[in-house]
């Protein structure tokens, strides 16, 4: 017997729904949804565009069952002295929701910021991806999060660490999440390691201490013997673990993905995000500053940004290597990611553009409840066999089931697909869906016409590939190349650059308190470079290790983010300093010029209000106790301002100074320079006898530079 001929046997006898007449309604005449109501209730037409279903509505304060309430202020007691009672069921539903307004925090990449935005492909894939999103021209809306790994969810956004680049992109075709992070290399090859990674770089566990960073000895003894991080732990020790902003930082997918064109031919790819801003990054005092005078440096910086109409952009590219039977490329496994492709090997090749151009309305709702998942991939791009992917292809579905309470979290407003879901997932706490039908199970023949799976119709088909192997606990032999690409990385840094990595290996290992730590740490780095293990040592008061024979002598002048011609100044910061009698004429000209260019101006001030003189007035907006020298990317002393004697300003330019950036002054200016104990015949210092446009053009130009890293031998500690 057919399928459809049992089904309407089965049917007999059941009035309400023959099961000859198709296609079948499905909700019944008898049967109703509940009220198409937000999760706040009845809702209210709201303006901008915004739709109001999801936002509280109304004017009283109300129980979260809509009932108007007349007192949220006293609870209700036997008598103003007696006891309170059980009855106060608003009381009691107050202060239950209140005892559960968290949710467990990520375990790692608990501290996060986020935002919305849309990816504009440019087409340039579509050669080698069947994927829509990315086919000339279409738009797909994104959310992004970026995170620091180790710290708690209050922990300060520049401590030294990798830094999370989640990305969902909400396509016409499913929800694709590329789930990565601004190195393209990882600690470990092998899912299987993180928890003991994880374990070592928390906090010690008896004391909790220290909070957010690397430096303490469960990460260095864990590292140090575990020789496969020593290529991640150079990019770690480097100046990428302290970006300067979000904007200025690079994104990599880190694992090789495959991607597959229309006829099932395959590419594999690793994923890149450029930012247009440039890269940057801070110095370590600046970090280190910046963690106590304002925790929330990064996080701001986004919003700011976005909030000004200063929209973040990155270009997403890839990197497209033959997709061989040994997935290697170059001699480089592609399984590895210990392991990255030079970009000089295989450049990166522009496929479209992110722009990030909303704020979060509520930071728990969105920043906190997305959730990413590696495996939320589209038709067009595959994972590959990398073991690192594998094991995350698991972690992710699972953490979210004891973060986000149930198996229903892509029904969160911000984890919901943009295309339409007919998943027949049923059930389970927090369902907030309301399915309708009585089979939620395939196949069926008595919902109507059948839901479809079916490759042939734009379902997800994983190109088939064969599998074969023993059954083994064990890595391919290329993976035990530990080395080559550490001293890769480190024979592609500048000289500033090779001296920021020993500065932070001294620093870190300095604060461990175990010595045999430290000399098997040494031994590691001799393994990498002699040099780079000896200067650690000086610094530890320790033996140089015997000096290995380094692996390698190329390099991938990509890797270094040196900036050598200038680049946008858009949306950096200047601070001109200026008193009561300064030249506020000039200053207003000053600003207004760096306006023009994109650049963020505040005047700092002795105080808070304006500055005026018969001419002129400058609204201030930072005074020398709320602002701090790492909110600036260069500072301009006003004429005028030589006779004012304050300490905060002397450590501000000392500060801006040893921080390798630019500062400038005009006219009497030069003198608070003076005071402060600075050259200002140093390198990247503009002095002028009146504010000019040509030293306003000086400045954007030093300004594009990021750094002025002449003046370095004053940075660097003798
Ligand atoms: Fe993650 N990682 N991870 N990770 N990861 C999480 O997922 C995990 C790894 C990355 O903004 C968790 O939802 C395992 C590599 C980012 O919400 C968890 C392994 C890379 C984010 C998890 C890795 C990442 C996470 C915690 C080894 C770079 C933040 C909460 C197999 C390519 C996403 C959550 C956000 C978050 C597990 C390794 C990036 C527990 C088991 C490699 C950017 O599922």
């Amino acid at each position: 017997m057919g399928s459809e001929a049992a089904a309407e046997q089965q049917g007999q006898g059941r009035s309400r729904r023959p099961a000859s007449k198709r296609p079948v309604r499905l909700s019944q005449p008898d049967q109703a949804a509940p009220a198409p109501v937000g999760p706040l209730g009845a809702t209210a037409p709201r303006g901008n565009g915004v739709e109001g279903w999801r936002a509280q509505t109304g004017e009283a304060l109300t129980t979260a069952g809509g009932v108007k309430l007349s007192d949220t202020d006293h609870s209700l007691k036997a008598g103003s002295r007696g006891p309170t009672l059980l009855e106060d069921f608003h009381l009691r539903e107050k202060i239950t929701h209140f005892d559960h307004e968290r949710i467990p925090e990520r375990v790692v990449h608990a501290r996060g910021a986020a935002a919305h935005g849309r990816f504009t492909s440019y087409g340039t894939a579509a050669n080698i991806t069947r994927a829509g999103f990315l086919a000339d021209g279409v738009e797909t809306p994104v959310f992004v999060r970026f995170s620091t790994v180790a710290g708690s969810r209050g922990s300060a956004d520049t401590a030294r660490d990798v830094r999370g680049f989640a990305t969902k992109f909400y396509t016409a075709e499913g929800t694709f999440d590329l789930v990565g992070n601004n190195m393209p290399v990882f600690f470990i090859q092998d899912g299987i390691k993180f928890p003991d990674l994880i374990h070592a770089a928390k906090p010690h566990p008896d004391r909790e201490i220290p909070q957010a960073q690397t430096a303490h000895d469960t990460f260095w003894d864990f590292v140090s013997l575990h020789t496969e991080a020593a290529h991640m732990l150079m990019w770690v020790m480097s100046d990428r673990a302290i970006p300067a902003s979000y904007r200025t930082m690079e994104g990599f997918g880190v694992h090789t993905f495959r991607l597959v064109d229309a006829d099932g031919g395959t590419t594999l790819v690793k994923f890149h995000w450029k930012p247009v801003a440039g890269v940057h990054s801070l110095v370590w005092e600046e970090a280190q500053i910046a963690a106590g005078a304002d925790p929330d440096f990064h996080r701001r910086d986004l919003a700011d940004n976005i909030e000004a109409g200063n929209f973040p952009e990155w270009e997403l590219g890839i990197q497209v290597m033959p997709d061989s039977e040994d997935e290697t490329f170059e001699g480089i496994d592609l399984l590895d990611p210990t392991k990255l492709v030079p970009e000089e090997l295989a450049p990166v090749q522009p496929v479209g553009r992110l722009t990030l151009d909303r704020n979060p309305t509520n930071y728990f709702a969105e920043t906190e409840q997305v959730a990413f998942h590696t495996a939320h991939l589209v038709p067009g791009v595959e994972g590959t066999n990398d073991p690192l992917l594998q094991a995350r292809n698991f972690s992710y579905l699972d953490t979210q089931l004891s973060r986000l309470g149930g198996p229903n979290f892509t029904q969160l407003p911000i984890n919901r697909p943009h295309a339409p879901v007919n998943d027949n997932l049923r059930d389970g706490m927090h369902q907030t869906a309301v399915p309708e039908g009585v089979a939620p199970y395939l196949p069926n023949s008595l919902d109507g016409v059948p839901i479809i799976s079916d490759g042939s119709r734009g379902g997800y088909v994983h190109v088939a590939r064969e599998v074969s192997g023993t059954k083994v606990r064990e890595n391919p032999i290329s993976f035990d190349d530990h080395y080559t690409q550490a001293t890769l990385f480190w024979n592609s840094m500048s000289e500033v650059e090779q001296m920021h990595i020993v500065e932070a290996f001294t620093f870190e290992l300095g604060k461990c308190y175990e010595q045999f730590v430290r000399e098997r740490t040494l031994g590691l780095l001799a393994n990498v470079s002699g040099d780079l293990a000896a200067q650690v040592a000086t610094g530890l008061g320790l033996p140089a290790p015997a000096a290995a024979t380094s692996t390698t002598d190329e390099s991938s002048p990509a890797l270094s983010q040196l900036v050598t011609a200038p680049g946008p100044v858009a949306g950096r910061v200047v601070g001109i300093v200026a008193v009561d009698g300064s030249d506020v004429g000039g200053v207003g000209k000053l600003k207004a010029g760096l306006e023009g260019q994109g650049v963020v101006v505040h005047v700092i001030g002795p105080h808070g209000g304006a500055l005026t003189t018969r001419k002129a007035t400058v609204p201030v907006t930072r005074t020398l106790l709320t602002t701090r020298s790492v909110e600036f990317d260069a500072v301009v002393v006003a004429g005028g301002t030589g006779g004012f004697r304050d300490v905060k300003l002397d450590v501000l330019l000392q500060e801006m100074f040893r921080h390798a950036k630019p500062i400038a002054a005009w006219g009497d200016g030069a003198d608070a320079l003076a005071a402060a104990g600075i050259d200002v015949k140093a390198p990247g210092i503009i002095v002028s006898s009146t504010a000019t446009a040509a030293q306003r053009k000086e400045l954007l130009t030093a300004l594009g530079l990021h750094r002025v890293w002449d003046r370095v031998p004053w940075v660097v500690a003798p």
